[in-house]
């Protein structure tokens, strides 16, 4: 399939790549193009193709392009697959370009344009900044309710979907953004709809979010950073039981405090991306309007420029290309 790219998502991953962090874990044959959040228009298909799917469609792009027949893929993670090839991430190019080479229809979710009022460049902030939240807050939906509380670390381009799934899928539960930016915070409050919010670079954060929790306490964190002082912070506020979610890249390894950990039972999970029906899932609240977008477009031209708001945290949501 051939997929002429209407808008492609800037992710912090691209950055890493940019930068050369991730030449171990994840080698690249250099050159590449980036971009795995895509969203365009169906340009030609190939064989085998269902007639439902034609020239001309919008379409959002699954990132997580697995072999399809591993226990994984079977399973519907087709993300996990042992063999997955993620579109800028693997050997095949990204979105960053005028056109996308896409391996199957299989990772293509047709939005119908004739009754939806997504536009590409809100679609693919969906398929990864969009979508890994979701995952996230779904696999510890079981520990929210209307007695607990949830704090999202850092209100990046998947902090700010993550407070609205806090809400959506929280059953009532408080909502506490914290992020080291008054913007982010305020956007997170006013947009995102968490209850909360509170600067990392305030002293005493521990007590404060007591305060703010009612002497409550913490539930679940989403750590969309992932860096030693914010599992650390997770670890200092989270209640006995407490779940965190870790779905940021940004450091290299992190280690938790055993002692708090083994006596308070905490759960530590790692989230990877979302799955094919997830995105599905995530795809239908946008287009019922429950998700709000927060969207930045940079044509092509301007895509350096971009890299560069990202890299030093000028980005409030996503950067978005369009070429
Ligand atoms: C990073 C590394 C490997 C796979 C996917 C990613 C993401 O950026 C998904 O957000
Ligand atoms: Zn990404
Ligand atoms: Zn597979």
């Amino acid at each position: 399939m051939v997929v002429k790219v209407g808008a492609a998502g800037l992710c912090h991953s691209d950055l890493h790549l940019i930068n050369g962090d991730w030449q171990k874990s994840l080698p690249l044959n250099l050159p590449k193009t980036p971009g795995h959040e895509i969203a365009g228009w169906v340009e030609e298909t190939g064989t085998l193709v269902p007639k439902s799917i034609k020239k001309g469609d919008l379409v959002a792009v699954f990132g997580g392009w697995g072999c399809g027949f591993c226990f994984y893929c079977k399973r519907g993670d087709e993300q996990m697959c042992q063999a997955a090839k993620w579109p800028g991430l693997s050997e095949y190019d990204g979105g960053f370009s005028e056109y996308l080479l896409v391996p199957s229809y299989r990772f293509l979710i047709k939005v119908d344009e004739q009754t939806t009022f997504l536009k590409p460049e809100e679609l693919a902030p969906l398929t990864d900044a969009g979508l890994t939240p979701y995952r996230a807050i779904k696999k510890v939906r079981h520990i929210l309710g209307p007695n607990r509380n949830v704090a999202i670390i850092g209100i990046g381009g998947l902090g700010f979907y993550a407070t609205q799934y806090a809400r959506i899928l929280g059953s009532g539960a408080t909502v506490v953004a914290l992020d080291r930016s008054d913007d982010k915070l305020e956007m997170a409050k006013e947009v995102g709809g968490a209850d909360f919010s509170l600067n990392l670079t305030e002293l005493e954060v521990r007590n404060k979010i007591h305060k703010i929790t009612n002497g409550e306490g913490i539930d679940v964190v989403v750590d969309t950073v992932g860096l030693e002082s914010t599992i650390n912070l997770a670890a200092d506020i989270l209640n006995k039981n407490g779940a965190i979610v870790v779905v940021g890249l940004f450091g290299k390894e992190i280690r938790t405090p055993l002692f708090q950990t083994v006596i308070q039972e905490y759960q530590i999970y790692g989230s990877l991306w979302g799955n094919y029906n997830e995105l599905r899932e995530v795809i239908e609240l946008a287009k019922r309007g429950k998700i709000k977008h927060q969207i930045h477009k940079f044509p092509i031209s301007r895509v350096n420029e971009a890299i560069d708001l990202l890299r030093a945290g000028n980005i409030e949501g996503r950067a978005v290309i369009i070429p």
